[in-house]
């Protein structure tokens, strides 16, 4: 292997790091500096076992052959083509293919670099196809509590987590808010959907009732909230959901950027749940994280509103220098195709039952309050150290890196989501190595 290990950068400090702890990071910095299959290899040599597919966007695994030499093979032959009235072959083949993947009617395709970027793309079309089709005056957006739709002004305005609202001032106009879906007392250890909580879609009567059907434009839910701490829609509720928004005249979003690419072990939520929304926002998979690449999904109802006026026009004022980009949609191509090609979806579904069993066994450890699964996503969740929320999880997370697993926390929710090829031993590992941790923690 060409990689040196024991590479570590003399000077940390200019590298202000992401939804990072900054300070802590650089007293005992964790680098990787290879990755292949569910591996992740450490400065100092060691093996991690990849338990959160990098941040849920590794759906493939890492180092996977075909993705890795198609980015090569276009970067050598076109790195770049402008995106506004050019275009190239890769960007139409992807977005056929992303539609024929896609559920019924979900046929056309707005590229973005990234979930956030989708989000803000899916929010801006709403707003506009309202207007385009004479209803203008339904300008407000709902999101929900506890919802994570990215970190630019509309996510973080349809968003409901409060540390990324809090800090920057009073956001969109015109936002509701849904009810949150998280019911501990009612829904605890569920496997898959729970039993509880359908009603609260209903919410969005009371919200029609007070500001008018005729102000809301759209409705956007994640189908399965990740980021937040792993919560499944109730039974019915994405139905509901779907009901109501379609009798009142307003779009139904799905931010499928965690749950798209076989999470649940279909292509995307909507298909998993049977509920088809309007657009679908995605991201993280669908290049197997490989490069930055999102995209929206958009009805051909919705699409085709735009497509009138004098044909020189403009049709929608959005787009990216590095929409569609080639090396993008060379990386996205290729991993569509290995999802295709080694059935990673149904992997996924298959392997289900068994990473349910595994994650189920670790109820009655030390500290655990709630276990949830779906698909290959879990969650265990830790009751905070009094006084000091998030720490607890947060250890654990550390705890296991040290003995070679990655976990992902938001809270005191410790989150999983391996890559789509795990196989048994992997899970046996995964979890008993979160088992130690868990017996181990203050
Ligand atoms: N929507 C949803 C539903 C997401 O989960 C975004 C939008 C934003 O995507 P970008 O590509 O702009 O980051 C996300 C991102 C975690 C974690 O561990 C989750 C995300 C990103 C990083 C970490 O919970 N979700």
């Amino acid at each position: 292997m060409a990689n040196d290990h024991t590479i570590i950068p003399n000077d940390l400090s200019a590298f202000w790091m992401p939804f990072t702890a900054n300070r802590q990071f650089k007293k005992a910095p964790r680098l990787f500096v290879a990755a292949e299959g569910m591996y992740y290899t450490t400065s100092d040599g060691q093996q991690v076992l990849d338990g959160t597919a990098g941040l849920w966007c590794c759906n493939a695994g890492h180092a996977r052959p075909k993705i890795t030499e198609a980015v090569q093979k276009q970067v050598a032959e076109m790195d770049y083509a402008p995106a506004f009235q050019m275009g190239h072959p890769k960007a139409f083949e992807l977005a056929s293919t992303l539609r024929d993947m896609a559920p019924d009617g979900l046929n056309h395709v707005f590229y973005t670099n990234s979930g956030s970027e989708s989000v803000e793309t899916a929010l801006k079309i709403a707003l506009a196809y309202q207007r385009t089709i004479g209803q203008g005056t339904r300008t407000r957006l709902v999101g929900r509590e506890k919802g994570y739709h990215g970190v630019n002004f509309g996510g973080i305005s349809v968003g409901g987590l409060v540390n990324n609202r809090r800090m920057f001032g009073t956001l969109l106009n015109g936002v509701l808010h849904l009810p949150h879906t998280h019911l501990p007392e009612k829904n605890a250890w569920t496997k898959g959907q729970p039993e509880h909580g359908v009603e609260l879609a209903d919410d969005l009567e009371r919200m029609i009732a007070l500001h008018g059907a005729d102000t809301i434009a759209a409705v956007i839910v994640e189908p399965m909230s990740g980021s937040a701490g792993v919560y499944m829609p109730p039974k019915g509720y994405l139905e509901r959901l779907r009901a109501l928004t379609k009798k009142h005249g307003i779009l139904l979003i799905f931010d499928e950027v965690i749950t798209g690419f076989g999470r649940l072990g279909s292509s995307f939520g909507a298909e998993h749940f049977g509920v088809t929304p309007d657009l679908i926002t995605c991201a993280k998979g669908l290049t197997n994280g490989v490069i930055p690449m999102g995209a929206v999904l958009a009805t051909s109802e919705i699409h085709d509103a735009f497509m009138t006026g004098p044909e020189h026009v403009i049709e929608l004022f959005h787009g990216y220098t590095y929409s569609g980009n080639p090396v993008a949609c060379a990386a996205g191509l290729a991993t569509l195709e290995t999802y295709r090609e080694e059935e990673l979806f149904k992997r996924a579904a298959d392997m289900a039952p068994y990473w349910e069993e595994a994650l189920h066994s670790l109820k009655g450890l030390p500290h655990v309050i709630d276990i949830r699964n779906m698909g290959l996503i879990g969650a265990v969740e830790l009751e905070p150290i009094p006084g000091e929320p998030t720490k607890r999880a947060f250890d654990a997370f550390l705890k296991a890196y040290d003995k070679g697993v990655l976990v992902r926390t938001t809270g005191d929710i410790i989150a999983l989501s391996p890559p789509l090829i795990i196989e048994k031993e992997h899970i046996d590992k995964l979890i008993g190595t979160l088992s130690d941790v868990l017996k181990s923690l203050d």
